[in-house]
């Protein structure tokens, strides 16, 4: 059975599909949960204008290595994201060490931060940390404000990551590229409703960092107050998907191969770096040798137990 979510376009044509005698019950599944999606992602576009595409205004682009940003606030074990035993025990502050390690030892160079509210204890390492007033029961929320506040107070190009992903090259290269903000974008056969994965994200210039993040906070005010997600999502759901619903409208639900590389997004140029390397999931199959290309592993879910492998 081919995949068949990227190809569908409309509410129409999935129902169609899940008629046809010859699609198996297991696929029958996944197009039925796709369908959901697809169903919130037209109610979505319906109300959200896509940005502005226009000219990129252009920016100063500074020469010194990115600073990186991880986000890390302790929204406890009995969080519903956390619901699982197995994930009770996963050592959050460890793979944040980890991660920090592995950042530093690929960009030497490089200023870490840890952006965290006033309470959330974090471990020692070479990483500075820096007390937001965000809110801890909307973590996604806290990563895009304390993004766009750090992006005020600093001279270097960004790099946001998720507590869970190793940086295994030196991102100075990727930075002095030719665009202002690099987001990761899936596979196109999974997740049409949000394309574009948060664990990764890049700025070349602080002043791309805080429009980018800053349009993206008023994304997310807006998704997370319409009835459409709040009839698909629990309150705790979209306290988690919304910063992922609100990159997703920022790109209008539109990645490659559907559109080009770069992209000017609301003054902006927008290079979508496939997940594949730039933002690569883990498998157990994988070795070091086998993941020496990558720009950056995710360790997501459970795959935080499989970081001493490749440390
Ligand atoms: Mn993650």
């Amino acid at each position: 059975m081919p995949k068949l979510h990227r190809i569908i376009a409309t509410v129409a044509e999935y129902e169609a599909v899940l008629k046809r005698p010859d699609v198996t019950a297991d696929y029958k599944k996944q197009l039925a949960q796709a369908l959901v999606d697809k169903r919130l992602e037209v109610a979505l576009r319906q109300v959200m204008k896509p940005l502005p595409s226009g000219h990129r205004q252009p920016v100063a682009r500074p020469e010194a290595a990115p600073t990186i940003v991880f986000f890390h606030v302790d929204v406890g074990t009995s969080h519903p994201f956390l619901r699982t035993r197995a994930e009770e025990k996963i050592d959050y502050a460890g793979a944040l060490r980890a991660s920090i390690a592995a950042a530093a030892k690929s960009n030497p160079e490089s200023k870490i931060v840890v952006l965290t509210d006033a309470t959330t204890a974090i471990p020692e390492t070479v990483a500075t940390i820096e007390r937001l007033d965000v809110d801890r029961t909307r973590p996604t929320h806290g990563r895009l404000k304390g993004a766009c506040e750090l992006a005020k107070r600093v001279e270097t190009p960004l790099v946001f990551l998720d507590t869970d992903v190793w940086l295994n090259q030196d991102a100075r290269a990727l930075v002095r590229e030719d665009f202002d903000i690099g987001l990761t974008h899936r596979a196109p056969s999974h997740f049409t409703l949000m394309p574009i994965n948060a664990g990764v994200m890049v700025a070349t210039s602080p002043k791309a960092a805080e429009g980018f993040f800053g349009r993206c906070l008023a994304l997310y005010a807006h998704i997370s107050n319409l009835p459409a997600a709040l009839q698909h999502y629990s309150q705790d759901q979209l306290n988690w998907y919304s910063d992922q619903l609100a990159l997703a409208a920022f790109v209008d639900w539109t990645v490659p191969p559907e559109c080009k590389q770069t992209r000017v997004i609301d003054g902006l140029a927008v290079r979508f770096l496939p997940n594949e390397t730039y933002n690569y999931t883990v498998a157990d199959t994988d070795t070091p040798a086998s993941v020496a290309g990558k720009w950056a592993l995710h360790f997501k879910g459970l795959r935080k137990q499989l970081m001493p492998k490749f440390a």
